[in-house]
This record gives structure tokens, C-alpha cells and sequence, in this order.
């Protein structure tokens, strides 16, 4: 059974998921309008797969015998600037998510819930994954620069890096 600190803060989560899945599905609307579309194929991808931790989350919380709350969601932006601003918002969140996940498994070693605890070390090492993409996709941006040849290839390239990893259990 969940303590009541334990549900709200998986609650907490689950609106960071859904939220982070809209914020990478604006980013796939931004850059399929701009004609890329390895980008805005990547950004779909990433949108699908921030659902479905949102959707482990919901399921676990019900499990335990919590209430999964399903609420408002901000409004995501609907411009990025340029490709290197997109990716460097995105890995600003893919940091701020780490830190909420970090907070939660605190959270869970303080209650004693060691189910819990063994439950979020799917979402640790999703965020070191995570984390690194970006980082590396960043990378691969810095280096192309202004080049506008370089960005047609990038947009080629990004579509090997579509992480369509087994849809994570449910
Ligand atoms: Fe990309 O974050 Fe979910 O967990």
C-alpha cells in the first residue's frame, strides 16, 4: 500500500510525464512544419515514449492500491528558435525530470517503501539513457554549426537514433 506522501509524489510525476510528452510533441509539430523530418520523426518517437513512463506510473500507483490522478496540463511552447535551442530545451528537461526522479527516490527510502524504491530505478536508468542522447545529439549540432548542407544530413541522420526501445512494461 502507497503512503499518502508516496501517491501524491508519483502523482507529481505522472503530470511531468504527460507534460513532457507534450512538449516533445510541439517540438515534432514545430519541426515537421519546417520540413524536417527526421527531427519531427525523432520528436513523435520521444513524444510516444514520455507517455508511456507516464503510463507505467498510473498503472504502479494503481497497483499499490493508490489513485493514479490524471490532471490539467501546461500548454507547451509552440516555437523552439533554432534546432540548437530546441535540443538544449530539450536537455534542460530531460535534467529537470532526472532531478524530480532523484527527488522521488529520496522520497521513497524516507517512507521505507522499498517497492517503490526497485520500481524507480527503471526511470534512473532511463534518464541517464536520456540524458546522454541529448547530450550527444547537441554535440552532433555544435559541430555542423551554420552549415545548411550539414543540417539536411543531420536530418537524415537523426532517424537511426529514433529510440524505439521495447515498449517498457506495462
Ligand atoms: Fe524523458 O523522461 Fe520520462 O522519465
Amino acid at each position: 500500500m502507497l503512503s499518502k506522501k508516496i501517491e501524491e509524489a508519483l502523482n507529481k510525476q505522472v503530470t511531468i510525464e504527460a507534460e513532457s510528452s507534450q512538449v516533445y510533441l510541439a517540438m515534432a509539430s514545430w519541426a515537421e512544419n519546417l520540413g524536417f523530418e527526421g527531427v519531427s520523426q525523432f520528436m513523435y518517437a520521444h513524444s510516444d515514449e514520455e507517455r508511456e513512463h507516464m503510463l507505467k506510473l498510473i498503472k504502479f500507483i494503481n497497483e499499490r492500491g493508490g489513485h493514479a490522478k490524471v490532471s490539467q496540463l501546461a500548454a507547451p511552447p509552440t516555437e523552439f528558435g533554432s534546432f540548437k535551442d530546441m535540443f538544449q530545451t530539450l536537455f534542460d528537461h530531460e535534467v529537470m525530470v532526472s532531478k524530480s526522479i532523484n527527488d522521488l527516490v529520496d522520497i521513497s527510502l524516507q517512507e521505507k517503501d522499498y517497492a517503490t524504491h526497485n520500481f524507480l530505478q527503471w526511470y534512473v536508468s532511463e534518464q541517464i539513457e536520456e540524458e546522454a542522447l541529448a547530450r550527444n545529439i547537441l554535440d552532433k549540432i555544435n559541430l555542423i554549426g551554420d552549415d545548411k548542407s550539414g543540417f539536411y544530413l543531420f536530418d537524415n541522420d537523426i532517424k537511426q537514433l529514433i529510440v524505439n526501445p521495447e515498449p517498457p512494461q506495462i
